[in-house]
């Protein structure tokens, strides 16, 4: 099945689904290995892996080449974290022309101002795009697309800007209006009772999703009564490696030797498994001219 179909059929399933975050071809990987349906590439996790901040330092392009490492070394459905989708509406439509080229499912964009910063930056204020302006860029994307399955997804950041449900309600039907193939709605709360408010609210059938990065302590199943259609884990995998190289980098600094460190990281034939070495060898064995 395609890859957008599968995001489809996530998206719009009965049960609520999850998406992992991943952020290279290795992290892609691990995640489809540990069953994961689909694959959330984060901006935080892309940006910060290259070394630089969420604040669109990393241009589009560099992004895209790490989505097709990403792509190619996995079968389940990428749904890219497009900001603000690089610019207006003509930067967006060329972005899902270049995504649907590298076999990328979806794309979600936020309705806040290019460069973005990041939601749980505290930077005083996080400055909204009109309304018109971003369903203008919503349908360029939907009418570029060439894949009917390619989906679009919109973000909705008034709850993080500091307004309330009426703002947000206002925009989520804007936005599903403009053809968004599903709704985002973002909350920095430590507490769920901005997305609480939001789904009781939400009648209609397009797909909300969450990610309960501040709300982490919430229990799945009150998402799950609330009618959540997607749950995005979305940096997980990015800060357990943070964790896990620093203590492993200042182990090794402190001792200068390995004895400590051998047993508590991935053995070589690990890494080997992960980059499918084997499939190299049965095909060297095919290709090769035998000696
Ligand atoms: C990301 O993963 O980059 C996101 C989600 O946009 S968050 O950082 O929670 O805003
Ligand atoms: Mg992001």
């Amino acid at each position: 099945m395609n890859k957008s179909t599968q995001l489809k059929r996530l998206f719009q399933s009965q049960s609520t689904e999850y998406l992992m975050e991943a952020h290279n071809g290795l992290s892609a990987t691990i995640v489809e290995q540990t069953g994961f349906k689909g694959i959330w590439a984060s901006g935080l996790s892309i940006s910060s892996s290259l070394g630089v901040r969420d604040s669109n330092e990393a241009s589009w392009t560099q992004v895209l080449d790490v989505l097709e490492f990403m792509s190619d070394a996995t079968k389940i459905p990428i749904l890219l974290d497009g900001d603000t989708g690089y610019g207006n509406f003509n930067n967006a439509r060329r972005l899902v022309k270049k995504l649907e080229q590298r076999n990328i499912a979806g794309v979600c964009i936020e309705d806040k101002l290019f460069p973005k910063t990041n939601s749980f930056i505290d930077s005083g204020t996080q400055p909204l795009a009109d309304i018109d302006e971003f369903c203008g860029k919503l349908k360029a994307m939907k009418d570029t697309q060439d894949d009917k399955d390619f989906m679009v997804v919109a973000r909705i950041e008034s709850f993080i800007a500091g307004f309330g449900l009426e703002e947000t309600l206002r925009r989520a039907e804007a936005y599903e209006r403009a053809g968004a193939d599903a709704i985002l709605i973002h909350s920095k709360r430590r507490d769920p009772s901005e997305i609480e408010l939001f789904m009781k609210e939400w009648k209609s059938k397009t797909p909300i999703i969450i990610v309960p990065t501040k709300y982490y302590s919430t229990p799945t199943s009150l998402f799950k009564e609330l009618g959540v259609s997607t749950i995005i884990w979305a940096n997980h995998n990015l800060r357990a490696s943070i964790d896990a190289m620093q203590r492993i980098s200042q182990t090794i600094f402190q001792d200068e030797n390995l004895l400590a460190v051998e047993n508590n990281v991935a053995t070589v034939e690990e890494v080997f498994r992960l980059q499918k070495v084997e499939e190299l060898k049965t095909a060297e064995a095919k290709y090769l001219p035998s000696s």
